[in-house]
């Protein structure tokens, strides 16, 4: 007899994926997590769970009735990539949202989304499909996160802060109200965002300068 649970495949098997595989089971939502898929499919457990091949695998885990996924791949550009594979395939992304986070009501959420314990979501925020919020991060009142962007631990977005598609700011950082952190910027750890930032740079310190372009490095 199978076991109980709706069955849930996670795409990706580094810290992330292990943050994930703990944070779905206090969810205590019902999920029965089958197993992880990798880019390396070395036979291992991640927090218990086991790393089943690679997405390759996708197809065959579907036509086995399993239909949801969670994609536990901390760079935003290849969570969002292979996130639309997995949807490609047939597959339905779910939320993670930890027992300790605490999510406004109001607050309009995506798809694929992680929130990590700690985290605070205030009134009228907007995380899009595949954003994460992690460990302790607030993102305030009407702040708005684009496709795949990751508010990285401890960091701190004030009200009215938009982070484009695949925007990073990193631990411990923080932006005030108002300002907008570009598509693909990676803003570094404890950096305090004062003004706008630009698309596909790294910036950081405080207060947070550009660097250099990202460009040249990821194609983008
Ligand atoms: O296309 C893919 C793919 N590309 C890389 N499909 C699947 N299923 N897996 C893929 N991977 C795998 O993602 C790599 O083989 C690797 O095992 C994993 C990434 O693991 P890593 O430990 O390098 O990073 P992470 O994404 O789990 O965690 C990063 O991001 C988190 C948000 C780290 O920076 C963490 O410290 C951070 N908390």
């Amino acid at each position: 007899m199978p076991e109980p649970g709706r069955p849930l495949v996670i795409l990706g098997a580094g810290g992330h994926a292990k943050v994930v595989v703990e944070l779905i089971r206090a969810m205590d939502a019902g999920f029965r997590i089958v197993g992880l898929l990798d880019a390396d499919p070395t036979p291992r457990t991640v927090a218990g769970a086991p790393v089943l091949g690679t997405d390759a695998l996708l197809p065959e885990l579907y036509n086995q009735g399993v239909r949801s996924a969670f994609v536990a791949i901390g760079d935003n550009g290849v969570r969002r990539r292979a996130a639309a594979a997995a949807r490609g395939q047939g597959f339905e992304l779910v939320n993670a949202i930890s027992p300790r986070a605490t999510v406004s009501p109001t607050a309009r959420l995506g798809a694929g989304i992680a929130i990590m314990a700690g985290a605070v979501v205030n009134a009228e925020a907007s995380l899009e499909d595949l954003v994460i919020v992690n460990t302790g991060a607030v993102v305030e009142h009407d702040a708005r996160l684009g496709i795949a962007a990751h508010a990285g631990p401890g960091s701190v977005l004030a009200g009215n802060v938009e982070m484009e598609a695949e925007a990073f700011l990193g631990a411990g950082a923080c932006a005030i109200p108002g300002v907008r952190i570009g598509a693909g910027a990676q803003v570094g750890a404890g950096a305090s965002v004062v003004s706008d930032i630009p698309a596909g740079v790294l910036a950081y310190g405080v207060p947070a300068r550009v660097a250099r372009s990202l460009a040249s490095e990821d194609g983008r």
